[in-house]
């Protein structure tokens, strides 16, 4: 069975009008939109989005910055999209991410970085019912 992720088209690039870059890139890398919607997160969504961070320096502005504009969460179905979508957004700082990849090309920053994708197969489920009920995600 295929598997599941979520992506997120994240502030920063919404706001410079990069969204459609990105999905088209998720469609030419053979992964499937299953779900797709805009919204806009209040800080209180962002920290619990991003709970496990709570601990970390950079939280408060983190959550500053997901909560400054809408993002574009999208559910990606495909056989080990995990690790896949993983690859195709590189490092988590575009300055070391790997050439082709979508933070080494669009993204500003390591806050701002563009892109978000699941880590694991657990936190993907986590983090797809954070943003979709069964009723908006296409089978
Ligand atoms: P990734 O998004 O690559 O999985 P995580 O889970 O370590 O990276 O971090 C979550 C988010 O927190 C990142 N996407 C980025 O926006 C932000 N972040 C991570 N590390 C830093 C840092 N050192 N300074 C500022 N923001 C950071």
């Amino acid at each position: 069975m295929a598997d599941h992720t979520l992506a997120i088209v994240k502030p920063d690039a919404v706001a410079t009008g990069k969204t459609g870059e990105i999905l088209r890139r998720y469609e030419a890398a053979g992964f499937r939109i299953r779900a797709l919607k805009m919204v806009q997160l209040s800080k209180g969504d962002a920290e619990r989005f991003y709970a496990v961070h709570r601990e970390r320096p950079f939280f408060g502005s983190l959550t500053d910055f997901m909560s400054s504009g809408p993002c574009v969460p999208v559910c990606l179905e495909g056989d080990d999209i995990v690790p896949r979508l993983r690859e195709l957004m590189g490092a988590t700082d575009p300055a070391k991410a790997a050439e082709g990849t979508i933070r080494k090309d669009l993204a500003e920053s390591i806050e701002r970085n563009a892109v978000h994708g699941s880590d694991s197969n657990e936190n993907a489920a986590i983090e797809l019912a954070f943003f979709f009920s069964g009723l908006e995600t296409v089978q």
